[in-house]
């Protein structure tokens, strides 16, 4: 950069500032608000539209409804997972979208850095039927709103698969109730889900799948928050995939950390096969 050019760019900069700072903070938040609530709007009118092509379509029962939440800052550690939407997208079609949106749609990402107190004001989160959101993480505390919001819609509690080194069932995580290490915590004491399993057989209604990337071995999956050796490869959590019986109703994929991946991203090739994968299951 060129003398003049750092000077330039440095008054721009002091000019924001100085912007900023005569910007009444309330002014700022309404802004905020009305992003926020825009992007939502979008989101939820581009489901309705995509549910109303489905139908027009006809023959589809439930149809797999991709939303990106890059959510980082209820993370203990590290915020990486905030960065991982867009990279899953990527190494799921390697280039390529699919056409077929009676398998999947993609209905964008929340502006979940924006939203303050993203993880706790769900109420807004969504309402996609027929379509079935299939939540691309960001940290865990995801899975607490979006298991709530099916929750409600469906009337009833959820069975849960959980795949994951941790049971995430802490009451508080260093204050906050709504840490990526509490979301389970929430969920049980709201009565969302009805069993939370770590492995499912045959025969449950219902089933919500959340899972967290670093389940898996760090042999098979490096790019996570917390190394746990010892987990599952990734074989051994697709045969749990496809013996699962039940009437999957949503899903997240959770805790991949690009920050932390190796080989120009192979955890994300392992983040995208278990969104595809859990997507074949649960449209029908
Ligand atoms: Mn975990």
């Amino acid at each position: 950069m060129s003398g003049a050019t750092m000077m330039r760019s440095r008054g721009i900069h002091y000019l924001q500032q100085m912007k900023a700072a005569k910007v009444p903070i309330d002014l700022i938040e309404k802004g905020q608000e009305r992003i926020i609530d825009a992007s939502l709007t979008l989101i939820r009118e581009t489901a309705k539209l995509r549910g109303e092509f489905l139908r027009a379509l006809g023959g589809v029962v439930a149809s797999t409804s991709l939303l990106g939440v890059p959510l980082g800052h209820n993370s203990s550690f590290l915020q990486g997972p905030a960065f991982a939407p867009p990279l899953i997208r990527e190494a799921m079609w390697c280039g390529k979208d699919i056409k077929d949106p009676r398998v999947l749609t993609d209905v964008g990402d929340l502006p979940v850095q924006e939203i303050r107190d993203a993880g706790i004001d769900d109420d807004r989160l969504m309402n996609v039927d027929p379509l079935r959101p299939l939540v691309l993480g960001g940290d865990h505390s995801i899975s607490y709103p979006v298991v709530r919001a099916i929750s409600e819609k469906l009337g009833g509690p959820v069975d849960i698969l959980h795949l994951d080194a941790h049971p995430d069932i802490y009451d508080a995580f260093e204050g906050n109730k709504y840490s990526h290490a509490s979301s389970f915590a929430r969920i049980m004491e709201g009565n969302y889900a009805r069993r939370l399993l770590q492995k499912l057989g045959e025969g449950v209604k219902g089933v919500y799948i959340s899972v967290d990337v670093d389940c898996l071995d760090p042999g098979f999956a490096p790019g996570v928050s917390h190394f746990e050796p010892g987990g599952l490869s990734f074989r051994d959590a697709m045969n749990i995939l496809h013996n699962l019986q039940g009437n999957i109703v949503g899903a997240d994929v959770v805790e991949f950390n690009p920050q932390r991946d190796i080989y120009g991203g192979m955890t994300a090739m392992v983040a995208a096969k278990f969104v595809r994968e859990i997507a074949a299951r649960m449209s029908k």
